[in-house]
């Protein structure tokens, strides 16, 4: 091993004043990572840089504060104050670290680990040996965050070393985490739960000078990466509930893996969010847990560039390297990561250099892929030991050993148990809200009077009087008016604002983010009005009343699988708000695959977590191509059951006000997926009288209203309903039912069944615009012939296809019709 300095503060040079303006300091502070000390076995040797042969006394400082054992890249960073406090911190003083404290903590890590080892040998638990420094450096990010201002620390990591972090953050009984390992109670997660390694945790840490952080360790899919956006919504929604000192007081963390780090693009999307008004936190602190190895594949093959943490280097944020050997450089490290945070409201990303003791997991041989690095390793001590005769603890034995009894009594302690300890409390802001199978008495009454929807409309449909209004938006909120004056039938957009304003004036606060959401992609929302002078903004919903709940909107960047995670997050810690996520064409949602499999469909099965947020997804065969037709309706009827979400197409825009409004008011807490329609948000047959504003609430089934008893009824969802009716009046044809299904699942069949027998003599047909292999068909036969008993249910569809739709609009017009005629004809 190589030698290092037993203090960090031996590497002080004195005060930046001194010779700093010398040109070799300059190259070091640019160039000296390249050459630092970085690996503990040395498998990753510094890079010579030839502008780095500098010679003479300040070059030899430089060398000592830049190429020891943290390596930082800063010379990047735009601002040049934050390159000088960087500096400052570097080559000034250091602070002193609690060297028996540290101790510790690493003896209790190796520890916990080699007991699991030792008790539950074969089975898996992503052991930290190998960077345990990570225990140390998030005691001293606690340590200094909390005289900082935090009060919690919100941790989103991944599999390795997690159930340690679990003990030594978080403040579980090892005897909880060695629970998971007995698997005491399998009947109580039958066909649900999770693993042991994704489970979030509570609990409270205990700085050394007293203040307590409260620890919220983020539940996580195997996803890699896949809960960053998570942490970081969830953090912000914290942050939004308290608002001022926010900030300051909940501090994200996120753990990631050095594989995972450079190949994930959803981390890459969610570094992105640093700065951005609707999604900043004030300062994410990243710490890559960096073994040089993910699974099998060595650093060689996982990034092109030399460091994994190289991603983080188009944001303007210092990446600290350390050498996870080196523990005071660590603590040093962690300390000016989480100052540089709170100093600047900055990301900061920390590479922790070390090695993995064992296989990927401990049921994996790593001598088969790297034979001689594990022979290395095998014969490398653990950190404790080097770190113990570094700092010259002297003996260490009794202390080794108490710590140890107490790990093997806990786990003593948890095969004795019968129950599975919950490693987490909700926070008291669930409280009223409900999870598990639906039930009728969740449905509230949605309505509002129609005085009530003339004052909502006022504020919605005016401006400052100096404003300069574009004479398109002039136009458009003239009509506006009119809609709720009865004068015109209210369309999408008028009925989505007047949801919205609702929300916020009963004081509900509403948050939506999505491609282009402002205006909105169709031009069809215009939440926000910019001012033709001088581009200032005027946004209505802000401006209801004096003491309405906030209204955010926001043009999201241009990702889905990292906003979708936010926004998920976000729902998680307010409940009591309306939070959605638009998809800017509802397919594109499938790049946000991942959060819709992994958190939002079974989020409440694995972890017991409940969410409310609403996807919009335009949906409907338009025309417009294979892929701005299909918002996938199938994908997502594939993932229910058990009432883990709502999937809704609204075929109406009161329709769509009243499940907005139910969505919020209703204390089921289920997430709700809307297909929205595009060519349909102001055509006449979707739009409604305010009349049906004043209406109870959102009806699941929308019965025929025209045919009395019909020989057939032809059942539907969305869009192509309305090119139904339309057709029957071409033909004059009385003997055809249209019904709307405008919920799809939790599945209406009470209300399908009163339509049924409603009209006794009718065939069943259903029809979608959809292929066969696609849209609800799958689904809805098998139920409908439940129902329909002896009587025929049949199907009209388009024919099975690889892609959604064609990609002529003629060639779609010409599909369109054939299928509307195949609805009305005698045989199907
Ligand atoms: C998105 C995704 N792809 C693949 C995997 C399978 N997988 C689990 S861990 C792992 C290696 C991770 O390496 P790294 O990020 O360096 O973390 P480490 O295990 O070394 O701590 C892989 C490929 C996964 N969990 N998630
Ligand atoms: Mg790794």
């Amino acid at each position: 091993m190589a030698t290092r300095s037993k203090s960090t503060s031996e590497n002080s040079i004195g005060t930046v004043d001194a010779p700093n303006g010398e040109r070799g300091f300059e190259a070091f502070r640019r160039w000296g990572y390249l050459e630092a000390d970085l690996d503990p076995l040395g498998s990753f040797p510094p890079t010579r840089v030839p502008e780095l042969d500098i010679g003479g006394e300040s070059a030899e400082q430089a060398r000592r504060v830049y190429c020891g054992t943290i390596g930082v890249e800063f010379a990047h960073i735009a601002d040049s104050e934050r390159r000088r406090w960087i500096q400052e911190r570097m080559e000034g003083p250091q602070a002193p670290v609690d060297q028996q404290a540290a101790l510790d903590q690493l003896i209790r890590a190796e520890l916990f680990e080699l007991v699991l080892q030792q008790r539950y040998i074969g089975t898996k638990r992503y052991s930290l040996e190998g960077v345990t420094a990570l225990i140390p450096l998030v005691d001293e990010i606690l340590e200094v965050a909390a005289q900082l201002g935090a009060i919690e620390l919100v941790m989103g990591m991944s599999h390795r070393g997690r159930l340690n972090v679990v003990v030594q953050v978080a403040k579980r009984s090892p005897e909880e985490v060695f629970a998971g390992f007995e698997d005491v109670d399998p009947r109580s997660v039958l066909g649900g739960g999770d693993v042991k390694y994704h489970m979030g945790a509570t609990g409270e840490y205990v700085t050394r000078t007293g203040a307590k952080v409260h620890i919220h360790l983020v539940s996580n899919p195997s996803h890699l990466e896949a809960v960053d956006p998570v942490t970081v919504g969830r953090t912000r929604a914290k942050q939004d509930r308290i608002g001022g000192s926010g900030k300051a007081a909940h501090l994200p963390l996120l753990v990631h893996g050095d594989a995972a780090f450079a190949g994930q693009g959803i981390l890459a999307e969610t570094l992105n969010y640093a700065e951005l008004p609707g999604y900043t936190v004030g300062g994410t602190i990243h710490v890559i847990a960096n073994n040089l190895i993910g699974f099998t594949t060595l650093p060689r093959e996982a990034h092109s560039a030399r460091f994994s943490a190289e991603i983080a280097r188009r944001q303007s944020i210092p990446i600290f390297h350390v050498n996870a050997e080196d523990v005071d450089a660590v603590v040093r490290v962690g300390r000016m990561a989480v100052e540089y945070r709170y100093q600047f409201a900055s990301d900061v990303v920390v590479d922790l250099i070390g090695y993995r003791r064992h296989g990927h997991s401990e049921v994996d041989d790593p001598t088969i892929t790297q034979p001689l690095l594990y022979k290395a390793i095998k014969d490398h001590p653990p950190l404790w030991q080097i770190y113990a005769e570094d700092i010259g603890a002297g003996d260490v034995e009794a202390q080794v050993r108490g710590i140890r009894e107490e790990f093997e009594s806990g786990q003593e302690k948890a095969a004795r148990l019968t129950k599975m300890p919950l490693l987490r409390e909700l926070p008291r802001y669930w409280d009223g809200f409900q999870g598990g199978r639906y039930k009728p008495e969740y449905e509230v009454e949605t309505g509002i009077s129609l005085p009530a929807l003339t004052e909502l409309a006022e504020p919605l449909t005016s401006y400052p009087a100096d404003f300069h209004i574009h004479p398109k938006v002039k136009r458009l909120l003239e009509q506006r008016a009119e809609m709720v004056r009865g004068k015109r039938t209210v369309d999408y957009g008028m009925a989505e604002a007047l949801a919205f304003a609702s929300l916020v004036k009963s004081g509900i606060p509403v948050r939506l983010s999505g491609e282009d959401s402002r205006r909105g992609t169709f031009n069809q929302r215009h939440a926000v009005r910019i001012d033709t002078e001088n581009e200032g903004e005027y946004m209505p919903l802000a401006n209801i009343t004096p003491n309405q709940a906030r209204c955010e909107i926001y043009d999201s960047p241009l990702s889905e699988a990292g906003v979708l995670g936010f926004e998920y997050g976000y729902s998680r810690d307010f409940p009591e708000a309306l939070v959605l996520w638009e998809a800017q064409f509802g397919d594109f949602a499938n790049v946000a695959q991942a959060v819709i499999d992994q958190f939002i469909s079974a989020g409440e099965d694995k972890w017991g977590l409940l969410s409310g947020l609403v996807l919009l997804l335009p949906h409907g065969y338009e025309g417009q191509g294979p892929e701005h037709s299909s918002a996938r309706i199938e994908r997502f009827l594939q993932l229910a059951a058990r009432d883990n979400f709502q999937i809704c197409q609204p075929s109406s825009a009161a329709q769509y006000f009243h499940l907005l409004r139910r969505q919020a008011l209703s204390q089921w807490r289920k997430p709700l997926v809307v297909f929205t329609p595009k060519s349909m948000l102001r055509h006449p047959d979707a739009c409604s009288p305010i009349t049906e504003f004043t209406q109870p609430g959102f009806r699941k089934v929308l019965p025929d209203s025209e045919a009395a008893s019909a020989q057939r009824i032809l059942l539907c969802t969305g869009k192509i309903g309305h090119e139904l009716r339309e057709e029957r009046k071409k033909r004059k044809d009385l003997s055809t039912a249209i019904v709307f299904v405008d919920q799809l699942y939790p599945f209406p069949e009470r209300e399908l069944a009163t339509e049924f027998k409603r009209h006794p003599d009718a065939d069943i047909v259903w029809v979608q615009e959809e292929p066969a292999n696609m849209g609800a068909l799958f689904y809805m036969l098998p139920r409908l012939r439940h129902i329909a008993g002896s009587r025929p249910v049949l199907s009209v569809k388009r024919s099975a296809s690889a892609s959604p739709a064609t990609g002529s609009t003629k060639a779609h017009e010409l599909e369109q019709k054939a299928l509307i005629a195949l609805a009305f004809s005698s045989s199907q």
